[in-house]
């Protein structure tokens, strides 16, 4: 397995690194982007496996006849956030054709089809949506609504699909595909260190390799424009400024305070300026909050709390304000009974003992799904819990863990 295992890493681990930092820029429809598709299509050939490509650019790899419905189906994505880390997507991608190969090694016999997706677009990294790949699938998108998205640079998604030689005009829900899954499981690189502490049950220490999902945060992205006067840093006195920049730099430093008084999470980590120059006192100050609570009444108070204060600066600073909601994911509670199936599964496999089940702030293909199709994630050991980081890592024997772990309840759901 850890031949196989390495010979996928090692393959993918090159495309859209950047040599300086070591992060990932696997952005949609781009060049990097193109070839983790082709990467995919390739390991899916190699093991004979039926190729396809959905009308929203998700990739599946087929073992069996999906017309047979009930199908079991694992994977996760190969884009990134901008400087990303190896795993948050790949580890799960890798796995699941790790884990098939497993199953043959095994001798398994397939009573259902089985399909290894990459779900297209899950960062949202260019073009500023979550999941795209995964929510046009579930209808949670329109085509309409992803026609409007577009990038920093202005090129919309049809155009970038078009470039990328997928037809826009083909996006839309896929009912039928869905009604043919069965059961969908994501492995997922913890973003988190809640296995690396996870209590020991006497017989073992704290921590453990792997653990399944029990929810997902309600999380969204709020777009927030602070629009003042450009004029010049050098002769306007600082009494007739109407300077934007003060206005976001309070409600970063607010939304800090409303997160913590909340025991939510709310972070500014992108940010515009118009025109950007030293020398110039801003027109314009475009800032991205990323805010999560454990329940919704939570999430709201939040983002309330943080639009309020940063009213209040906006009109101080004589300064105009709009606030947009780019990006929204409500809680996921996962099915207890599939959830339950693979806890009773991996502890058969691991003499009784329990695996951990866990909630997480961070969104998943699988959450998108899981209003569609019985679902439920593998968290593998984070033993820093960075992500979105080129540090990003997860031990090689935890891995295999999850692949073992992840052929596992593959083999419990799917074989006979
Ligand atoms: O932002 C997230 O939670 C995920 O990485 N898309
Ligand atoms: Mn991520
Ligand atoms: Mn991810």
């Amino acid at each position: 397995m850890s031949a196989t295992f390495h010979a996928m890493w090692a393959s993918l681990r090159t495309i859209g690194r950047d040599p300086g930092t070591g992060g990932y820029r696997r952005y949609a429809w781009t060049g990097a982007d193109a070839d983790c598709r082709l990467w995919f299509r390739m390991q899916a050939e190699a093991r004979g496996l039926e190729y396809e490509t959905d009308r929203n650019g998700n990739q599946w790899a087929w073992l069996g006849d999906p017309a047979a419905g009930d199908a079991v189906v694992t994977g996760s994505h190969l884009d990134s956030v901008p400087d990303g880390g190896a795993f948050d997507g790949p580890l799960g991608v890798v796995s699941a054709f790790a884990a098939l190969d497993e199953l043959r090694r095994r001798g398994a016999r397939f009573a259902k089809p089985l399909a290894v997706v990459n779900f297209g677009d899950e960062e949202g990294a260019r073009f500023g949506l979550a999941c795209v790949g995964s929510r046009l699938t579930a209808g949670a998108l329109t085509k309409e609504q992803a026609h409007a998205l577009r990038d920093g640079d202005g090129v919309t998604l049809p155009q970038a699909m078009e470039r990328a030689g997928h037809d826009p005009d083909a996006l839309g829900a896929d009912p039928e595909r869905l009604a043919r899954i069965g059961a969908f499981v994501e492995l997922h690189v913890e973003q988190g260190r809640a296995l690396d502490t996870w209590p020991g049950d006497g017989a073992d220490g704290p921590g453990a390799p792997v653990g399944i999902a029990s929810a997902i945060w309600p999380h969204g992205r709020w777009r927030f424009d602070f629009r003042g006067e450009a004029n010049h840093a050098g002769t306007t006195r600082l009494q007739d400024r109407r300077d934007p920049m003060l206005s976001y730099a309070a409600t970063v430093l607010a939304a800090r305070e409303q997160a913590r008084l909340a025991g939510a999470l709310a972070t500014f980590g992108k940010v515009a300026v118009e025109p950007n120059g030293v020398n110039a006192i801003p027109s314009l100050v475009r800032g991205w909050l990323d805010s999560r609570a454990p329940d919704q009444a939570g999430l709201d108070a939040v983002v309330a709390g943080i639009e309020r204060a940063a009213r209040d600066r906006a009109a101080a600073d004589g300064v105009d304000l709009d606030v947009v909601r780019e990006s929204f994911t409500p809680v996921v509670e996962f099915g207890h009974a599939l959830r339950d199936e693979l806890a009773k599964t991996l502890a058969e496999r691991a003499d009784g003992r329990p695996v951990p089940v866990l909630g997480t702030g961070a969104g998943h293909d699988a959450g998108i799904l899981s209003g569609s199709v019985p679902t439920a994630m593998l968290f593998v050991r984070n033993p820093t819990g960075v992500s979105h980081s080129p540090a990003e890592h997860a031990a090689e024997d935890d891995c295999l863990a999850g692949v073992t772990a992840l052929a596992d309840v593959l083999e419990g759901l799917a074989c006979r």
